[in-house]
């Protein structure tokens, strides 16, 4: 098999790519190990910031996400059994963001490109990448129990944090950055609608707590829970038990209940690997960085890194100019860098770390104080949230999608 570009993995980064690629009418294969059904059911993001409503629009994606997602305007952030909202579009000149799941995001991206798009291929798994540093870089995988390769103008490695792309890259060249967190998220889904109108994310004395929502009739809740926590261990209705105890206001405000229909814990980590770029292989999405779901940025950073690609190499086609291609890694590494910094923020403000210090404990509620008593601390957190613009990271003013 032969194609200019071979993405690896078909979640939001793989899938995106193709998108793009299509568009510009650039040859693409994407391989995925995993089956449809696991790709659109894996329950993640729930957010998209400005930035990745409007690329999924520009790239013909976004229909049933203009007709069924969410539009908000701001968060709520408790701690104390006090309320307080950020504005995000009175903050930040108009930005807001959007609820629709990733599965979502996923079934739309899967959908388009079986009717319109290249080759995708289920149930195919890549083995490993190599001659990267060659003009023919190649895709070892296994497909319907044959091994067969891949040979490509360029790779991208979009196949997330525990993918083989990022093996390519030599040991001797490649730095992690890396910090785990002593907490995980226990999330669950419910069959009940959401209990406010807006995202909550609350700090108490117990731990973190988060109340979201897929649609009008779903919820979703994460509660901090220890690192390790097997989901098994809690039962739903000591989960809502928590959850009201972690959200509880003094003006009233009420938890609704309901059945839960899944369950699951997620391990937190900060995570960038770097170079971003190896010669003809590109790491996009989680293969190359990860951050905490607090600040809601994996997805959202995803999204930035293929649109970056996608524009450098439709910029090599049309001017011969490979300056956007070689810049690649810098340009996303500026964005995830910033990513990174929001989202420790966010995980640091509002969990409960079990090693912290009485200090500071009282420093973290001085800094959620902040946010009720400073317009540029709460337009600080709106900018992070809302996302930072996909061209502001680019050198030299690149052009929008
Ligand atoms: P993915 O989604 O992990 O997709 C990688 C794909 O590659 C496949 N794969 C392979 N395919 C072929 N050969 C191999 N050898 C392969 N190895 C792996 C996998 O099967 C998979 O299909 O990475 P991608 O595309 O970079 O997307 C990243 C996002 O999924 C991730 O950053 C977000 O889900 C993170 N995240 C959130 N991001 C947001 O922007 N907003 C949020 O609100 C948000 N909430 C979350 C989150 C992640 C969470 N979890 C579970 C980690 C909430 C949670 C709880
Ligand atoms: C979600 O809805 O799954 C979600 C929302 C916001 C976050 C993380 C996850 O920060």
């Amino acid at each position: 098999m032969r194609t200019t570009v071979g993405i690896v993995g078909a979640g939001p980064a793989g899938l995106l790519l193709a998108r793009l690629l299509h568009r510009a009418g650039i040859d693409a294969v994407v391989l995925e190990s995993r089956d449809r059904a696991y790709v659109e059911q894996r329950q993640r993001a729930g957010i998209l910031e400005q930035g990745t409503v409007d690329v999924l629009r520009a790239a013909g994606a976004g229909g049933r996400m203009d007709r069924e997602g969410l539009r908000h305007d701001g968060i709520e952030l408790r701690h104390a059994g006090r309320r307080h909202r950020i504005d995000f579009p009175a903050l930040t000149g108009g930005r807001s963001v959007m609820v629709y799941a990733q599965t979502e995001v996923c079934k739309d991206l899967i959908a388009l490109q079986l009717k319109e798009g290249g080759p995708l291929l289920f149930g195919a798994e890549a083995l490993a990448v190599e001659g990267a540093e060659g003009d023919r870089p190649r895709v070892r995988f296994r497909h319907e129990g044959r091994e067969d390769v891949l040979e490509c103008d360029y790779v991208v490695g979009c196949d997330g944090f525990w993918g083989v792309a990022r093996k390519a890259v030599p040991a001797a060249l490649s730095r992690v950055f890396e910090r785990t967190y002593p907490f995980a998220w226990l999330g669950i889904l419910a069959d009940v609608p959401p209990s406010h109108d807006e995202l909550v994310y609350a700090r108490h004395d117990r731990g973190f707590a988060l109340l979201s929502m897929r649609s009008p009739t779903v919820s979703r809740l994460y509660l901090q829970v220890p690192a390790g926590t097997d989901p098994a261990a809690w039962g739903d209705e000591e989960i809502w038990d928590e959850l009201e105890r972690r959200l509880e206001t003094t003006d009233g405000w009420r938890l609704r209940r309901g059945p839960v229909t899944a369950k699951s814990v997620t391990p937190m980590r900060s995570h960038v690997h770097e170079p971003m770029r190896h010669g003809r292989l590109f790491l996009a999405g989680d293969a190359a960085h990860i951050v905490p779901p607090t600040g809601a940025k994996g997805l959202n950073l995803a999204v930035g890194d293929v649109v970056t690609f996608a524009r450098a190499l439709v910029h090599l086609r049309d001017t011969g100019s490979a300056a956007l291609l070689d810049s690649y890694g810098e340009t996303c590494l500026g964005r995830v860098w910033q990513a990174e910094r929001f989202s420790y923020d966010m995980t640091t403000l509002l969990h409960r770390d079990p090693a912290a210090s009485p200090f500071e404990e009282r420093l973290q509620l001085a800094r959620l104080e902040r946010f009720a008593t400073s317009r540029s601390a709460a337009a600080d957190l709106a900018e992070g949230y809302t996302g930072f613009p996909f061209e502001a990271a680019a050198p030299g003013g690149t052009p929008r999608p």
